[in-house]
């Protein structure tokens, strides 16, 4: 008998494979389509543990679904512009073109050792031309439709270097490479306009008509993806409401949420950048005011949402009267009132909102409690009877629930929802107030002070300005029509969608001076103008590298087509994805944006769907075997190179699959992948003839044995579980039903031959999992007729044949037996507690009281402690 050696057998078999081009799909079979994506990788350089737990568990499910008769699309590629390449070029002078390349190059020949079935052939690299392009065509198409536009906002600006810095270069509020302290700065950027999408990227979209396509009702996304997002978007309902000014002219609009407040708002708040403040501010405290919007700017947004604790802020001098008691109330400019959301000022009620409570506290602001909770009938008063009460000062935190109102005139004792509700109408009557929905999810700014990323296609003409644009000067709008360059205006020209790509130039200074490394390639930034052929300035920014993931699924179909972004027959049969695996720090930032692009593109008649992944999962992290983060700084890497030269891919694969549930952060185990290797070694013992030699004991397995009712069970009840636990991405128990019928077959073996038809099953469902071990046996032992074992059938299981034991469960409440059920054997935990609280005599003794905990003993017993 051989011994088992993967590393004969498995490079053996990769090269086989890839020769006979065993993966590529056959998109003109779309009638049982599967598409599988991961998300792709950035070419970092080496592959690294993570890489393998990303790419090769899930590839189980495609090996799994090929065998089911799927046709599996599952293409890979690299998301390969970005901060890494080039700040590697600075460091070390390597252009990040050839840093990006020659990685992509060494991560494809590790990607061969995982023996994974992913598909070259529709690679996707983003970098290229042939693929930036399609940015460009979208960010114009975008532009054309007042959905790209130029804006300012408030970025990290180093003041030495004089440029933009990413919140990665900035460390401790200095920046990285000069030290000097970073401040916050008004910059014009190109902005993508997704707040008008804010409603319909809320779960789920209900926009009716034409959306009401594939792809939406059923999506199965993880539900702290769902929440995430929509916390995000942030829908916020409540009203603007209208403060005059004691002595001048004007009026100053607040956002709330909570009119039924009104009456006890005691002061505004400005954010230091309101324009107001300026007009407001009385003559004796300008000095101060200016000094404290001067503080005030070098907080950044994080910082200032996350709020002091001094709770900074100073008084404007003036005072603004509340619409329904016309009393006087101080106006104040604080930081913890933010520009950039509803109107960049509020009506502060600090008996019912923390902040504007603590703010009172500290600035010795009067603090009235309008709002009383429900229930709280205090001294077992009468509601109505309560007298309006004058808490003064004393509370020792806001009430911010809803309630009852007191102290409110003629609203006392209505309810929150109904005295909102009145109040707004009352004011809209008199033009102070008027409902309004707010979102708390920004524009995306997508313009970076950048070389290694897609040029945004946009020139700057003088000419056109002075010939056209001053004559609709008064209708032009700065950001869409034109745009100041170096103090100048001058109209945006969007570059024809035929002149695509813009090609990043190869020659380019991007080590910084102070300006975008873009605008020292001045052969390339000076172009004739497109439309009228004069002198003009391409736009020196990059984009975003979230654009570039924004849309790759698409791409994927069809990635040499320089017509179209991909075939529109395949977009049609093959989109949405079904299922994406991908990490869970992307709920927010790249899951978002590829929404908001799938439902653009669905808008402009591109994609027939809104949503472009019917199932979305997240897969865990690998820690290193200490329990924390793998990082070379800390010596506790894993490297697979290393764990593949001594213990094979298969090996490594099944180890990541077994480790524990996919979506879990779990360290790695060195002794675990001892274990799954030897679990292979007693594979491959059990089943392996060496060229006809059989094994002892077991000459004629080959010839079909009379299998008991038993041997059946066990063989059924293993294909259902792994095909159904696969499908259901619990990869870790599927390989634990793989190892209990190894260890019945091996035990069996004792006293009879083996069924050709359970080494047949057991090859075909370990196929998935070890795709060389498993290659290698299906063609020893005679079962392949020259064909791969991938190409196999899925085995099927007879559900008649499972039906499996039964055993008596006891039900307990408090330790006392109340009910015994029969049920079938290894029902799961939850199943069981579930069978046991449906039970009438159980749901009699739990009657209303609260169930505090549950003990579940599989197959024995459910406690239940009320
Ligand atoms: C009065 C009030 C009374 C408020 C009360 C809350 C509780 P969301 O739900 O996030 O929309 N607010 C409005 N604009 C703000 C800004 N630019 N910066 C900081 N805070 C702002 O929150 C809306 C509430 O946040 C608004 O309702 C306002 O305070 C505050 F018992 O108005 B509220
Ligand atoms: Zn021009």
């Amino acid at each position: 008998m051989s011994k088992y050696e993967p590393s004969e057998i498995e490079p053996k078999w990769q090269a086989v494979w890839r020769k006979n081009n065993l993966y590529k799909v056959d998109l003109s079979k779309s009638a049982r389509k599967f598409y599988l994506l991961v998300e792709f990788t950035y070419p970092s350089g080496d592959l690294h543990m993570g890489h393998w737990f990303t790419f090769a568990v899930p590839d189980i499910l495609a090996r799994m679904k090929r065998m089911q008769g799927f046709e599996v699309f599952a293409p890979n590629g690299f998301d390969a512009f970005g901060l890494p390449a080039e700040n590697a070029a600075i460091k070390r002078g390597i252009h990040p073109q050839d840093w990006t390349l020659s990685h992509v190059k060494r991560m494809k020949e590790q990607f061969a050792t995982m023996g994974a079935s992913y598909d070259w052939t529709h690679e996707v690299i983003t970098c290229l031309p042939n693929y930036y392009k399609w940015n460009q065509w979208i960010f114009i198409k975008m532009y054309e439709l007042g959905l790209a536009y130029r804006g300012k906002s408030l970025s990290n600006w180093c003041p030495l270097d004089r440029c933009v810095l990413a919140n990665e270069n900035v460390e401790n509020g200095k920046c990285w490479r000069c030290g000097s302290e970073v401040v916050q700065k008004e910059i014009d950027q190109w902005f993508l306009k997704i707040t008008d999408y804010a409603e319909r990227l809320i779960w789920p979209d209900k926009s009716e008509g034409p959306e009401r396509s594939r792809g939406k009702e059923t999506v199965d996304w993880p539900k702290s993806l769902i929440e995430g997002q929509n916390n995000w978007i942030g829908k916020s309902e409540g009203a603007t409401i209208e403060f005059r000014i004691k002595n001048a002219e004007l009026r100053i609009p607040v956002f709330t949420t909570r009119p039924d407040t009104l009456f006890g708002a005691t002061f505004l708040v400005l954010a230091p950048e309101h324009p107001l403040v300026k007009k407001l501010t009385t003559k004796e405290y300008q000095n101060l005011v200016k000094e404290y919007q001067k503080r005030a700017s070098q907080k950044s947004e994080v910082e200032r949402k996350v709020g002091d604790k001094d709770k900074s802020g100073i008084w404007t001098g003036s005072y603004a009267i509340n619409p329904v008691n016309n009393e006087s109330i101080p106006i104040y400019t604080a930081d913890y009132v933010l520009m950039g959301y509803g109107t960049g000022a509020i009506m502060a009620v600090p008996a019912h909102d923390q902040r504007d409570f603590e703010f009172a506290k500290k600035h010795n602001l009067e603090i009235r409690q309008v709002i009383r909770q429900l229930g709280s009938k205090a001294n077992g008063q009468n509601a109505t009877k309560i007298p309006t009460i004058q808490v003064p000062n004393n509370l020792s935190e806001a009430f911010e629930g809803p309630g009852i109102l007191i102290n409110s005139g003629k609203y006392n004792n209505l309810h929150s929802k109904e005295a909102s509700a009145k109040i707004i109408s009352d004011l809209e009557k008199v033009d102070l107030a008027v409902k309004t929905t707010n979102y708390h999810i920004h524009d995306w700014s997508v313009s970076r002070q950048r070389y290694w990323g897609t040029p945004i296609p946009i020139i700057y003409c003088r000419k056109c300005w002075s010939d056209k644009g001053k004559v609709i000067s008064d209708k032009s709008i700065e950001g869409r029509d034109y745009a100041i360059i170096d103090g100048e205006k001058r109209a945006i020209v969007p570059v024809p969608l035929d002149q695509l790509p813009v090609e990043l130039p190869y020659e380019v200074d991007y080590t910084p001076k102070g300006r975008a490394p873009l605008a020292t390639a001045e052969d390339w930034v000076n172009v004739k103008c497109p439309s009228c052929g004069g002198e003009a300035k391409r736009d020196t920014e990059t984009m975003d590298g979230f654009v570039d993931s924004s849309w790759y699924f698409i791409r994927y179909l069809d990635p040499q087509n320089d017509k179209k972004l991909a075939d529109t027959k395949l977009i049609y049969e093959w989109l949405p994805v079904d299922i994406y695996f991908g990490g869970a720090e992307h709920t927010l930032g790249h899951t978002m944006y590829s929404r908001f692009f799938t439902k653009f593109l669905h808008d402009i008649g591109i994609v027939p769907f809104v949503e472009y992944a019917q199932k979305r999962v997240h897969h865990g992290v690998i820690l290193g075997p200490d329990g924390s983060r793998m990082s070379k700084s800390k010596g506790n890497v894993v490297n697979p190179d290393v764990e593949v030269a001594k213990f094979g891919a298969d090996a490594v694969r099944i180890y990541l699959a077994f480790l524990g549930p996919y979506d879990l952060v779990t360290p790695w185990n060195p002794g675990g992948i001892n274990g799954v290797y030897r679990y292979l070694q007693r594979v491959w013992a059990l089943f392996q003839v060496e060229s006809g030699t059989l094994p002892a004991g077991r000459q004629e397995w080959k010839v079909e044995s009379e299998l008991s009712a038993e041997d059946l069970r066990q063989m059924h009840k293993t294909i259902k579980k792994v095909s159904v636990d696969v499908e259901n991405i619990k990869f870790n128990t599927a390989v634990a039903a793989l190892m209990e019928w190894l260890n019945y077959l091996s035990d069996k073996s004792k006293e009879r031959q083996l069924a050709a038809e359970e080494v047949n099953n057991y090859l075909r469902l370990l196929a998935p999992f070890a795709p060389h071990l498993a290659e290698e046996l299906w063609d020893k032992l005679g079962f392949s007729n020259g064909k791969s074992i991938h190409l196999a059938n899925w085995p099927q299981f007879d559900p008649k044949l499972i039906q499996s034991e039964k055993v008596l469960i006891i039900v307990q409440i408090n330790g006392k037996v109340r009910d015994k059920i029969e049920v079938e054997a290894d029902l799961g935990e939850d199943e069981l507690k579930r069978i046991a609280l449906d039970s009438e005599k159980i749901k009699i003794v739990i009657g209303k009281s609260k169930i505090q905990k549950s003990i579940v003993v599989p197959n024995r017993l459910v406690n239940i402690v009320i």
